[in-house]
This record gives structure tokens, sequence and C-alpha cells, in this order.
């Protein structure tokens, strides 16, 4: 149903970047037209949100996704404010699970109850993009990280206990008991999905498995690289493939270890010639050329994933292209989300799609803190946070 109150509930903010987050009591706007507030149930922390904390002025500006916040016109010509403390205080989060409390007007796929995953990714259904089966980038909406929010350059969602305006991430803010999300990034998914399984679909997991069912269409038998075994890069053997051991990969290179030989080297002698298809999961210009490299001469696939985080340039000789090598990339692995996701869910439920097996810890809200710690570490891989 539609609700007007403001909700008071507890969030995880991030006052400055790079700071601990700060358990508080906070107050989520009603949603407005086309928007739903949902109920979280729980979430778990992506790097790309550890990427945007630790984003300082100085620090890395790493992204070429960006949109400055606001656009400073105070002395001349107007120029991109790219002062990223415009967006602190802020609250991050953005692969989750809850349920939808209430709808705004016009909201007609969603209804209050309905088990939901948000996603980054909006698809709204009628644009050329969101009717292709070419793209999973919504032209009518245009993907970009930005302060402001899809429909409304100014919009805010959330309000500290003073009253003072509180920054969304990626439209989804999920460290929070309770959010507000534009209906184009929110997905239905079966009730019978398990919540910490179906918070994996909301963001990781699905780009792994999605870049290797829905954009590089890896056939059985091929030769795979993943560059970054991270959430994502694990998940893309994803379903139809034969699980770091426990994900079917069969050779492990450490760099450190191979002496005079380099990583691609190593990948061409194993592959004898080249992998079919090389993904990179990380974002390193480095590590993409590695990948180019490794990729077979004739038909390699090298596949982008990772956001660039200094925003360098990838440079490739142009004689490798003509050999028969290409090079693709999409956000969120291909995945259309509110026509994939629920795909993927099913798989789950038909048990062709092992998603638990990332979930390495778990914790409440207010320890929120120590899933930073452990990623950071590079002790989990995934860590659900209860609300
Ligand atoms: C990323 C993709 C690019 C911008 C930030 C979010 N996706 C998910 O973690
Ligand atoms: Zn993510």
């Amino acid at each position: 149903g539609q609700s007007s109150q403001p909700i008071r509930c507890k969030a995880a903010v991030c006052r400055a970047a790079g700071e601990p987050l700060v358990i508080e009591e906070i107050v989520v706007d009603p949603p407005k037209a086309h928007e739903v507030r949902i109920k979280i149930v729980c979430t778990s922390l992506c790097h790309s949100d550890v990427t945007f904390w630790r984003m300082q002025v100085g620090l890395s500006r790493p992204f070429s996704l960006c949109v400055p916040p606001s656009i400073d016109r105070s002395d001349g010509p107007s120029r991109p404010k790219w002062d990223f403390p415009a967006v602190f205080p802020r609250i991050f989060g953005h692969e989750a699970f809850g349920v939808v409390e209430s709808v705004g007007e016009h909201v007609e796929d969603l209804a209050t109850g309905d088990a939901v995953v948000p996603t980054f990714l909006g698809q709204c259904t009628e644009c050329v993009d969101c009717g292709s089966d070419r793209s999973n980038v919504c032209s009518k909406y245009r993907f970009a990280v930005r302060a402001g929010l899809p429909r409304d350059v100014d919009g805010t969602r959330f309000h500290d206990r003073h009253g003072a305006p509180l920054s969304h991430f990626l439209g989804v803010s999920s460290f929070s008991e309770y959010t507000v999300v534009d209906a184009t990034q929110v997905v239905r998914v079966d009730h019978a999905v398990p919540p910490a399984s179906a918070c994996l679909l909301s963001c990781g997991a699905t780009t792994g498995v999605g870049a290797a069912w829905k954009l590089a269409k890896v056939e059985p038998g091929s030769s795979v690289a993943i560059f970054g075994l991270g959430a994502v890069g694990l998940a893309l053997k994803g379903p139809g493939f034969a699980g770091r051991k426990k994900f079917g990969v069969t050779h492990f290179i450490n760099p450190q270890e191979l002496g005079e030989k380099s990583v691609s080297e190593a990948i061409i002698e194993i592959t004898d010639g080249g992998a079919d298809y090389c993904f990179e999961c990380i974002g390193l210009a480095s590590l993409m050329n590695d990948a180019f490299r490794s990729s077979r001469e004739g038909w390699g696939k090298t596949i982008i994933l990772g956001v660039e985080m200094h925003g360098a340039p990838l440079s490739i000789p142009s004689h490798e292209i003509l050999h028969g090598k290409c090079v693709m990339g999409s956000l969120f692995g291909g995945v259309k989300p509110k026509q994939d996701i629920p795909i993927l869910a099913q798989k789950y439920l038909n048990r062709e799609l092992e998603l638990d097996k990332f979930i390495t810890h778990e914790v409440t809200l207010k320890d929120i803190n120590t899933a930073f710690d452990l990623l950071l570490q590079g002790k989990s891989l995934r860590c659900t946070i209860w609300m």
C-alpha cells in the first residue's frame, strides 16, 4: 500500500571517507512516485562499497563512471566539482534483500510484501536498450555514480536526526533498516529463496554468473582464465559449468611464484596457446593487458568486468585484434535485472546455481565494521549483515 509517513530507523552512516561507519537513528522519506520503500532483511558488503568508502580527495578519483555531484558556477565558466566530500555523509550498501514496505504512485509491478532485491543498475523496460537483448544498460535512466537521483538531480531520501541530508549510494543504500529505491532498480524474487542467498543475486554473484552466461556466452569445455578470485571471479563458472577448488578451478597462478615467467606466458603454456576466455575482475589496466595477452589468437575473448581504479586507459596492440582477439565488457555482467535475476533465483532453487558457498561470515548491523575489516584483510568472500 501507499504510505506517506517518514520512518525512523537505524542505519550505518559513513560520516567521512575511510572512517568506520556509525550506527545512527535516521529518517527515511516515504517513497515518491516511481519509488518503493524496502524493509531490508539482510545486506552484504561488495568491494565497490569499500572502493567508494575509501575514496578521498587526492587519494583515488577513479571513476570514469562518476558524474560530478554538482556544477560549480561560482568562479566563471561552469566546471564540475570533483570534490567528493560533497557526497558524505552517506549510506553505503547496494547488495541486499528485503521486503517492500510501501510503494509510491505509479508503481505497477511491485506491491507491499513482495520479496525483492535492489540493484545498482535499473531496467525501465521501455527504452530501446531495455527492449533489446544486446544491451543491459537502460538508456532512459543511464547508469552513473552520482550524488543526485535518476529522476531528481537534487533529490535526497535520508536525513540524520538533526535533519541534515544523507547521500545515497548507487540509488540503493542498503546499510539501513529501511531504504527507498527507484522501482526500475527493484526486482521481485521468489519467496522460497532464503534471504542471505537472494542477497547475493543483488550484485556480485550475478555479475560473475552473468558475464559467463549473458556476455561471453562461454561454451562447456572452453578454457577460462579468471583474473581476480573474489565473488565475481568465483561466480563466473555459474550454472552449467562443471567450484578456489570448491568452485571448479583447475589451476592457480600466484604471480610471485612464477620467477622469470609472466602470468600470460604461464596461461599460454597451460592452455596450449592462450585461453578461450579471459575475465578481468579487479579493475586494473595492467591486469586487463595481462588478460588480453593470455587470450588465444584467432578467437580469444577478453572480458572486462572490473572498473579501472585509477581511470587509466587500456592500450592494446591493434594487430592482435586483426588476428582475431577481441575485448568486451559490461556492467553487471550483461544482466538485465528484472528479466534475468528471477531466472537465476529459479536456478538456485533447482540447485543448478550454488550461492551459499559465497557466504563466509555473518554479522549484525551493529558489527558492520567487522565486515569491512574481513574484506580488507582478504578473509571473507561475502559477509551477510543481518538487520
Ligand atoms: C559497480 C559497477 C560500477 C560502478 C560502481 C558499482 N558495481 C557493483 O559493485
Ligand atoms: Zn557490487
